[in-house]
């Protein structure tokens, strides 16, 4: 399959996330793309090409204008009225709260953020706008006949809502993707996130939904980020009633209970029937990964892979996350051959 890729992934290069009580250098680094690009090249998963430019139209499929107008301008405003120092939020509405945007710029990063790991830097908006068209792109080719493609998004995008950022995503390049496939005609879309946090922006954008099935195999939100969402319980609303599925596990989790997971999320696909599937592939279920406590071995996420291809269904895998530096390439890249193998490719 080809790789669409983005140098501008290097935009976004935050300093610090607030992590138990500590400034921490940022994980979500640029090394972490660096290191998945080698290994597609490395193995010859196939060509690498890089994106087209899809506008600002699709990115408002799925956020709110208002957010997306803060998002371009907030560094400039940060500067202005901070310096040139990364912008981290500090303080949220909670229960009894108003739900009103503030006026000044402390403020609305606030309004417009879910927690403080998630930096807006100088480069932010050109790094998350080139990475929803990584993901378009890789979006377009599927639409256009390719079975499958890998956007190697960055930053990730499946903690983004449709008007807030966090868990080091800014825009939610699957759901953009998922959403500009609907758009393009698809009459069903099915997101399968297999990242180790729960794709909590993803869901609230489909929520209400039947013409996109979300599922979502994670650490239990009572243990583990994002802490508000990802629960059994939560089904999907209204119309969208039984089109969303989650799959909370605990802390300590291996392959044998992943992948039983996977494997009743796979069944729910199928029967669902989907012209495309979006794969939000992190790979942070790895067992060194240093901010995730389930304990996936480099050839699980092969088996993964394979099961994946064994739907025979368009795929567009879309790049979330994964903070093992180091085996990070051959995990995302172990989840693409062994689609490819499944495919007969
Ligand atoms: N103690 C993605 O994988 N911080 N985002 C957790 C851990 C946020 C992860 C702190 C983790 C966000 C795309
Ligand atoms: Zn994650």
């Amino acid at each position: 399959m080809r790789t669409v890729y983005s140098d501008r992934h290097r935009l976004q290069d935050g300093k610090a996330e607030l992590v138990d009580g500590r400034l921490l250098p940022c994980f979500e680094t640029p090394r972490r793309a660096d290191l998945i690009l080698a290994e597609v090249k490395a193995r010859g998963l196939g060509e690498v090409i890089g994106p087209e430019a899809f506008g600002k139209e699709p990115l408002a499929r799925v956020h709110d204008p208002r957010y997306l107008a803060f998002l371009e301008t907030a560094w400039d405003e940060w500067v202005a009225a901070h310096g040139d120092h990364d912008a981290l939020p500090l303080v949220w509405a909670i229960r009894g709260h108003r739900n009103r945007e503030p006026g000044t710029i402390g403020g609305r990063l606030s309004y417009f953020s879910m927690d403080a790991g998630t930096p807006i830097t100088a480069g932010t908006w050109k790094a998350a706008t080139a990475s929803a068209d990584v993901a378009l792109t890789g979006a377009k080719l599927v639409a256009g006949g390719e079975g499958a493609a890998f956007s190697l998004c960055r930053p990730p995008g499946h903690h983004s809502g449709p008007d807030y950022l966090g868990g080091y995503c800014f825009l939610n390049n699957a759901a953009i993707a998922a959403q500009w496939l609907r758009d393009q005609g698809a009459a069903r879309v099915a997101v399968l996130d297999i990242d180790y946090h729960h794709g909590n922006g993803t869901q609230i954008v489909f929520y209400g939904r039947a013409d996109v099935l979300f599922l979502s195999i994670h650490a239990d939100p009572a243990e583990e980020y994002p802490h508000f969402l990802g629960y059994a319980d939560e089904t999907g609303t209204g119309a969208g009633e039984g089109f969303t599925r989650n799959y909370p596990l605990p802390w300590g989790t291996g392959f044998d209970r992943w992948s039983g997971a996977l494997d009743d999320a796979l069944a729910a696909v199928r029967a669902y029937a989907p012209d495309a599937v979006v794969v939000s592939l992190g790979v942070d279920a790895f067992k060194d990964d240093p901010i995730s406590r389930f304990t996936l071995e480099s050839a699980d996420f092969t088996t993964a892979g394979r099961r994946i291809g064994a739907l025979n269904l368009p795929t567009l895998f879309v790049m979330e996350g994964g903070y093992a530096i180091g085996p990070i390439g051959v995990n995302a890249v172990n989840v693409l051959a062994g689609f490819e193998d499944a495919r007969g490719r």
